[in-house]
């Protein structure tokens, strides 16, 4: 029989490379160029399975025509660079990789809030620059992080990771938001308690924390209205998605003081990021680097790995999306 034949969209840890070509009649894209909307298409005519990452866009019009493609193994926990109802309609598997990057996601999440509460970018910024004029009781004052509340909207794995850094190790009050009830002992678990709507969490939180999926269900969860429902003088944390907050009604939020700060791995339109974000000083601005440990990309991979050889060896899938 022949094997089967694998495409993997970009450069993935060489431990799980090696697996999947012993496995599988596998292609690599060794010079790790992300490919255009027509490649994707031919890739589907041509691969019996796809694996790709959120930087291919996989819309309504790759999936048109002939396809060959039976599964496609994303390599990570998000999967709304994928029109998963067009998968479904040509009868694909789609796989995710949930787990293995919740701890780290969670530690950037971390990151980010202290970085923006006070001023790590900043003060980095300075030194570097050669700038710092030396140390005195008003320089560069931020916020306090300990004791204060904090607001996660999506309690799912990696919102309740950091829940629990937040306030194990932090001594935070925790609120949240969560589409469906939450059973209130695990709740009780990370010292968290939930709210009815997101607007009851923006109400009382020093530093808001997004967890939830991107996609059409929560694009602009973060708009005018819920900026200017946010408690005055709080941040703002997204290591979710993008399209989870409006950019622009963010600008003007940051621009008029309605909120104090930002701290962002992820982008609307990534790799663009807003060149008024990028000049303004309370805001902190990584590359989505969420789940970019050694540790955590090779156990992606792996997860990957694993849907790949269950599916072609005609077993279910470990982590079925479609
Ligand atoms: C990944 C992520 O690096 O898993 C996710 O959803 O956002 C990141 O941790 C990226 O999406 C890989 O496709």
């Amino acid at each position: 029989m022949p094997r089967p034949r694998i495409l993997v969209t970009r450069r993935w840890p060489a431990a799980v490379e090696a697996v999947l070509a012993e496995r599988f009649e596998v292609t690599l894209n060794r010079d790790d160029i992300p490919l255009g909307e027509n490649e994707l298409r031919q890739a589907l005519s041509d691969y019996d399975a796809v694996l790709p990452t959120v930087s291919d866009k996989l819309p309504a019009a790759v999936f048109a025509g002939d396809i060959r493609t039976k599964m496609l193994g994303n390599f990570g926990v998000g999967f709304n660079h994928i029109d998963i109802a067009s998968a479904k309609a040509k009868d694909i598997t789609v796989t995710n990789t949930p787990g293995v990057l919740t701890d780290c996601t969670a530690d950037i999440a971390m990151l980010l809030l202290l970085s923006v509460a006070r001023r790590g970018g900043e003060g980095e910024r300075q030194v570097r620059a050669g700038e710092w004029k030396g140390w005195c009781p008003t320089h560069m004052i931020g916020t306090k992080v300990t004791g204060k509340t904090v607001g996660v909207i999506g309690f799912g794995r990696i919102g309740r990771a950091f829940a629990q850094r937040c306030h194990f190790g932090f001594g935070m009050d925790i609120v949240f938001y969560n589409r469906s009830q939450v059973d209130p002992a695990e709740a009780a678990r990370y010292g968290a308690r939930q709210l009815s709507t997101v607007e009851d969490v923006l109400a009382v939180s020093d530093f808001v924390s997004l967890h939830c999926p991107g996609g059409a269900e929560n694009r602009y969860l973060m708009n005018a209205a819920r900026f200017a429902a946010m408690k005055p003088g709080a941040f703002l944390i997204n290591t979710a998605r993008g399209d989870v907050v409006d950019e622009a009604a963010l600008i003007a939020a940051l621009a008029n003081g309605t909120i104090s700060g930002v701290g962002f791995d992820v982008y609307e339109r990534e790799p663009q990021v807003p060149e008024a974000l990028v000049r303004m000083e309370n805001v902190v601005l990584l590359p989505h680097l969420g789940s970019a440990t050694e540790e955590t990309r090779t156990a992606m991979g792996m997860k990957v790995v694993e849907n790949v050889t269950a599916f072609f060896e005609g077993r279910e899938v470990p982590d079925r999306v479609a």
